[in-house]
């Protein structure tokens, strides 16, 4: 494997930052996660906006314009000869002395890896996925805006404990109202009589990517999409529920905290949905040429 940092490529083993960069030592950065397929990057302008924006939102400047992070991003790609598979992107504050200020580094680190991921197995989107609720909130917009995706990722590391010591697949994040958010790394969608509904973005939710896709879909199927405020009440008495992210893709839920959603099987609109998003994978995207 070759991993890119700061424009040269190194093996795995000597893909190495400094122990002062301020990524490691105060969470300071932000990051992406992008999926190519059959040789070509999906949605990725999408994820290189939303990564300029995480960046902007933290005063963090890239050392490279956008033209010059996708072709970093392709160029990782085709020196890891992959077809399918998947990006991440970092991009840290830096090496700088220690101390929270963000002045003390002169120069932000951009890293590219290029790998696989496997976040579920193949049965769990056959079967659909046990989902638990988190004791853990969403961070509050106040605190640190859940709209960026930033390296600070604990509070959702703490909810995925939580999911995992409950043995579910995901775990689902409500934020200090007591409305749904998301999961610890994917949107959620409901569906009740024939219409979909998401949290929305100010809920707490990531503006995911894949998010945006099944608004795309829902419109060119016909299917309503609205996001209002949603409850466990909403989940409780939905028809359908299912999951979305770049790692996960489209997933259906079939419990939560073990009450069955629906008839606890997935459901028609999340299969037809799951079949759209395939295509789309397999036909769009930028070419890695
Ligand atoms: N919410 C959160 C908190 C996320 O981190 C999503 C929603 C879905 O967004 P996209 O744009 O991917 O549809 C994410 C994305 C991982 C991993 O390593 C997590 C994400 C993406 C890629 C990999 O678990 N989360």
């Amino acid at each position: 494997m070759k991993v890119y940092i700061d424009g040269e490529f190194y093996e795995k083993e000597h893909a190495k930052v400094s122990v002062f960069d301020h990524g490691l030592l105060y969470g300071d950065g932000v990051f992406e996660g992008i999926r190519f397929y059959n040789g070509r990057v999906f949605r990725l302008e999408e994820h290189i906006d939303r990564l300029f924006d995480s960046a902007r939102a933290i005063c963090l400047t890239i050392p490279l314009g956008k033209a010059e992070i996708i072709a970093a991003t392709c160029e990782t790609i085709r020196k890891n000869e992959l077809r399918d598979g998947y990006v991440r992107l970092v991009i840290t504050r830096g090496p700088g002395d220690l101390g929270l200020n963000p002045a003390l580094c002169p120069k932000a680190t951009v890293i590219v890896i290029a790998a696989k991921i496997t976040l579920y197995p193949q049965a769990a989107y056959e079967n659909g996925l046990m989902v638990v609720t988190c004791a853990t909130r969403r961070i509050p917009h106040g605190a640190l805006s859940p709209m960026v995706k930033s390296l600070n990722y604990l509070n959702n590391v703490l909810a995925k404990i939580e999911a995992q010591n409950a043995d579910a697949g995901e775990g689902l994040m409500l934020n200090e109202q007591g409305y749904v958010a998301e999961c610890t790394g994917d949107n959620v969608f409901i569906v009740k009589n024939g219409r979909i509904y998401t949290p929305p973005i100010a809920s707490g939710a990531l503006a995911g990517v894949t998010r945006g896709v099944v608004f795309e879909m829902a419109a060119e199927a016909g299917i309503s999409i609205t996001e209002p405020n949603i409850t466990r009440y909403d989940l409780w008495t939905a028809d359908e529920c299912f999951l979305t992210g770049t790692a996960a893709e489209l997933i259906p839920v079939v419990t939560l905290d073990r009450r069955s959603i629906g008839e606890g099987k997935p459901g028609p609109i999340t299969r037809q949905l799951m079949t759209r998003f395939h295509e789309l994978t397999q036909s769009t995207g930028t070419v890695i040429d």
